[in-house]
């Protein structure tokens, strides 16, 4: 339950807490604005939810705002442009036939086109894979070869978050398409590597065919100075769930829980998610702006550290941890 309304005798219904849940995890503004509509029929009318009534209002208008500037938005954006949502937008690339779509299809259990052949790919293809109790938006793209290339395949991959670089490492053309997509970055100033924004982790795909792990040892060797890459199977289970916690590595992210304070923590509770470095400050204003205007302190429970100690406003948060504000 959101903390901010702790001390209002709202006797909240559950299919108002289902609702309200079901808000703080949607990822696109029409799933929030179902939700935030339920929480509407759903609360109490009465005098002690007036101020959470017009506040759910209040943030319905906002929602429907932001609906329309989006609809209206796709005539002046490129038409590659994917809408970012969840908790990161990576983009996955590399040369024709190198397993981008596979790779998509097993991280994010939504099918993609698979197929044994180059050029499958026509577009960009956005699908949220999960990563325990997030989501992050994984974007299969057109491949980057000298006949199709369009510009803006680069422009892409430099304003994303992340980059996945597939390379196929048993495909006999890989020398040449090492060179060319090292050119490609090199062009727009995208190092191969995970230090500047966006991060680019090189993956040596198909390493579970008979030659694959001999065929990548030889070209990391040749690259070594250039790129780290990974050796990686798009089939193999154990890789794809090593890859989904590097990519929320990627991302420098921490996932915050709340709680009301005297409350219980819910069973699976929908964490907010927020930069490196957030504080306790941060995460009052990502639950409510007047809850952050009314902070006086949080209590912050860690794993392994803290139970409950109380903390000021700057201190600074970490992933999973579940703070108690008290305004
Ligand atoms: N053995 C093996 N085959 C793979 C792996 N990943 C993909 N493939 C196969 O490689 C072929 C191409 O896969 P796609 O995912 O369509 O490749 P793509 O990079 O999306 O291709 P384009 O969209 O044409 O650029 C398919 O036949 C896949 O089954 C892998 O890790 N191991
Ligand atoms: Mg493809």
């Amino acid at each position: 339950m959101v903390s901010y309304n702790e001390g209002v005798p709202a006797n909240l219904t559950p299919e108002y807490l289902d609702a309200e849940e079901r808000f703080k995890s949607a990822v696109t503004t029409a799933d929030k604005i179902q939700a935030l509509e339920e929480m509407m029929r759903t609360i109490p009318k009465h005098k002690g939810t007036e101020k959470m009534q017009a506040d759910l209002k209040r943030r319905m208008s906002q929602l429907k705002k932001e609906a329309l500037k989006k609809k209206s938005t796709p005539a002046q954006r490129p038409s590659w442009y994917v809408e970012r949502e969840g908790a990161g937008q990576v983009i996955v690339c590399g040369p024709p036939n190198s397993g981008k779509s596979q790779l998509l299809t097993n991280l994010t259990e939504v099918p993609a086109l698979v197929a044994d052949y180059p050029f499958t790919t026509r577009s960009p293809q956005p699908a949220m894979m999960r990563f325990e109790d997030i989501q992050i938006q994984m974007v299969d793209t057109p491949p980057l070869a000298r006949e199709i290339l369009e510009p803006w395949q680069l422009a892409q991959i430099k304003q994303a978050d992340a980059a996945l670089l597939v390379f196929d490492v048993n495909d006999p053309q890989l020398l040449e398409q090492t060179e060319y997509v090292l050119q490609l970055f090199s062009e727009k100033k995208i190092p191969l590597d995970t230090q500047s924004r966006p991060k680019v982790i090189v993956l040596g795909n198909k390493t579970d065919t008979p030659s694959g792990r001999d065929n990548f040892q030889v070209w990391a060797e040749l690259y070594q100075e250039r790129f780290r890459p990974l050796p990686f199977s798009a089939v193999n289970p154990s890789d794809i769930a090593r890859l989904r916690a590097d990519v929320f590595g990627l991302l420098e992210i921490v996932r915050v829980y709340t709680k009301a304070p005297g409350k219980k923590v819910q069973d699976n509770p929908t964490p907010f998610v927020l930069k490196k470095g957030a504080t306790v400050m941060d995460a009052a204003q990502a639950v409510h702006k007047d809850l952050a205007a009314n902070l006086r302190f949080a209590r912050l429970w860690r794993e392994g550290s803290y139970d409950g100690l109380m903390v000021e406003r700057t201190h600074q948060l970490q992933d999973r941890d579940l703070i108690e504000i008290h305004a």
